[in-house]
């Protein structure tokens, strides 16, 4: 039987198990979204800017390991993704995103809403296409999913100009692919693996130190398991929260710019590191001259361009994690060195993460502390700035893929709507955004979305009335020049406030009415003793959003801090603070 382009691109999303598109209509997208209009398998999120279509996407692809789908139309509809394209691809998120494109005809004509989107994305997608020939849209699409999900996973972008969704041809979407040339490798190589063990239980002072690759292979299971054989401690980078409960005495927590204390100077200290599904970092690793310097290196990776790109490593393993640590586990026994967990229990006990009281404003280490006591199951999103360090640092996970957040490319506005799409994956789970200020107004129409699709998710904003990571480093090194990073200045204020005072603009915007002119629900939290029962009150809403407004300390630091260039021993620890 005949049919359109749109209608095998549907038949295709529908083989390849997809039941929620995310995305945004325009003039080159039409007949997909018609052909979509009364399929009743798949579910359109319709949201309020292409960004966050990408972004939710992004969001329910990490939070269930699925490819995120996004469509969304020609010009301005597929430049909008971008940023979430970059987002995805930074941190290996299986992704595809479809986009619109002018007849073949017109294109390089400057036709209206044209864009080369294929060219602007080419450094930002695993691969991408446009399809200039109606018969290879079936195989083209499926070798998207393939890609995208496969190997270190990312974003795949389809361009498909609107006649090739239109033309009719009698063909289907195809069983199977291969692709010269793209074998990803998943196993690794005994050899390599036999040795790892070794060297691993010869060391006196291992750690295991996990990256996001470990939830993208659905690894965390297993690498429990090898924890608990070998009694080895582990650090983690930002994307690696989660690999064991953040209670767990042998979870050290995460290393770098804001790591923790005992993290910092376990990779300072320790002999061996054994590195799983990270890209060592620039942000982890601190000053790489000094970055472990007395440690040999493991580094397991499904990537082999990983492998040996910031840090040398001595025993390579090309591989997926969750096959590598199943491999690993049946080799390794439990390792004998009392006296670094010792020193590693010290450090723990002389500097815990302790959270801060507060004073006139709310203390924003006890509202993430305290959303984690409310809410201990939580899929948790974060902005970025402080409000994400505060999330990364305080809330005590428990699961694997239970933290989404921008950590390469550091995208303000990804948290909201990552968590409209996680919401609609995991609806029996609570969905929690712990937003900036700033943050949250870069993807705030989207309440219209999460009001529309009637999904409770909270947004906590720890409202300090500034960019404040930003502010951060400008208290710090920067003499307190606070150059455009206060949301409350106006012209009339001092050139050179350093603090708030009674000048200043007092709500911008007042988040309460604001989610009151969205129909969602908006509660000020004020005072210690209201954070808990805000909450509580916002636990009871099941089928709308709730935006808590947390008026935080303006100048609240995220601590402890190593200055940007810095080696991660050499962190500064903040005000009176133990940690
Ligand atoms: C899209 C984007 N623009 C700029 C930045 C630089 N930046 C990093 S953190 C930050 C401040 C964020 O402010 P807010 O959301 O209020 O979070 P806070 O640090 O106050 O918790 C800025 C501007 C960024 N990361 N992303
Ligand atoms: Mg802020």
């Amino acid at each position: 039987m005949e049919k359109s382009g749109a209608q095998l691109i549907v038949e295709g999303l529908k083989k390849e198990g997809v039941k929620i598109i995310f995305g945004f209509p325009g003039g080159a997208v039409i007949p997909i979204f018609d052909v979509l209009f009364d399929d009743p398998d798949i579910h359109v999120v319709l949201t309020r800017h292409e960004q966050a279509a990408i972004h939710a996407a992004d969001g329910y692809a990490r939070s269930t390991g699925e490819t995120g789908v996004c469509l969304v139309t020609s010009g301005p509809g597929a430049t909008n993704t971008v940023t979430g394209i970059a987002t995805a691809n930074f941190d290996s998120v299986p992704l595809v995103c479809l986009t619109g494109q002018v007849t073949r005809d017109m294109i390089g004509n400057d036709a209206f809403q044209e864009a080369d989107i294929v060219g602007i994305t080419r450094p930002i997608t695993k691969n991408n296409y446009i399809i200039t020939d109606r018969a290879l849209l079936g195989r083209t699409l499926k070798e998207a999913f393939y890609i995208a999900s496969t190997g270190r996973p990312g974003p795949v972008l389809i361009d498909l100009p609107k006649d090739i969704l239109n033309a009719k041809l009698n063909d289907s979407y195809p069983e199977t692919v291969s692709i010269r040339g793209y074998n990803p490798v998943i196993k690794g190589h005994p050899g390599q693996i036999k040795k790892a063990a070794k060297t691993l239980l010869e060391a006196k002072k291992p750690l295991f130190y996990v990256g996001g690759g470990l939830h993208i292979a659905n690894g965390v299971d297993v690498f429990r398991k090898v924890v608990k054989k070998t009694g080895i401690p582990m650090i983690c980078s930002l994307m690696g929260i989660g690999a064991l409960p953040t209670a767990d005495p042998l979870n050290l927590g995460m290393i770098g710019m804001h790591g923790t204390y005992t993290g910092n100077m376990a990779v300072t200290e320790c002999d061996l590191i054994f590195g799983i599904g990270t890209r060592f970092d620039d942000r982890a690793t601190g000053k790489l001259s000094e970055f472990a310097p007395h440690a040999k290196i493991i580094h397991a990776d499904i990537d082999p361009a990983s492998i040996s790109r910031n840090v040398a490593v001595e025993i390579p393993i090309v591989g997926d994690a969750r096959q590598v640590l199943e491999e690993l586990l049946p080799l390794v026994k439990p390792a004998n060195i009392p006296e670094w967990i010792e020193q590693v229990g010290q450090w723990q006990k002389d500097h815990p993460m302790e959270v801060e009281v507060g004073n006139e404003r709310l203390s924003p280490s006890l509202i993430v502390r305290t959303i984690s006591e409310v809410f201990p199951d939580a899929i948790i999103s974060t902005e970025v700035g402080q409000n994400q360090m505060w999330a990364a640092l305080f809330y005590n996970y428990k699961h694997s893929r239970s933290l989404l957040t921008s950590g390469g490319l550091g995208t303000m506005g990804y948290g909201f709507p990552a968590a409209i799409g996680a919401q609609i994956a995991n609806p029996d789970r609570k969905v929690i955004d712990i937003a900036g200020d700033g943050s949250i107004q870069m993807n705030i129409q989207e309440l219209a979305t999460a009001v529309q699709e009637e999904l409770p998710v909270i947004i906590a904003v720890l409202n300090n009335g500034y960019l404040g990571m930003v502010r951060q480093w400008q208290e710090l090194f920067f003499n307190k020049r606070y150059s455009a990073t206060c949301l409350n200045r106006r012209p009339s204020c001092p050139p050179e406030c350093k603090h708030p005072g009674d000048n200043c603009l007092h709500y911008n915007p007042d988040f309460v009415k604001l989610a009151e002119a969205y129909d969602a629900v908006g509660i000020r939290v004020t005072k210690t003793e209201e954070i808990k029962t805000a909450l509580e009150q916002a636990a009871k809403e099941t089928k709308r959003p709730v935006i808590i407004d947390f008026l935080i300390e303006y100048e609240a630091n995220v601590w402890p801090m190593v200055p940007p260039g810095g080696a991660n021993k050499d962190m500064l620890l903040g005000e009176g603070s133990k940690s």
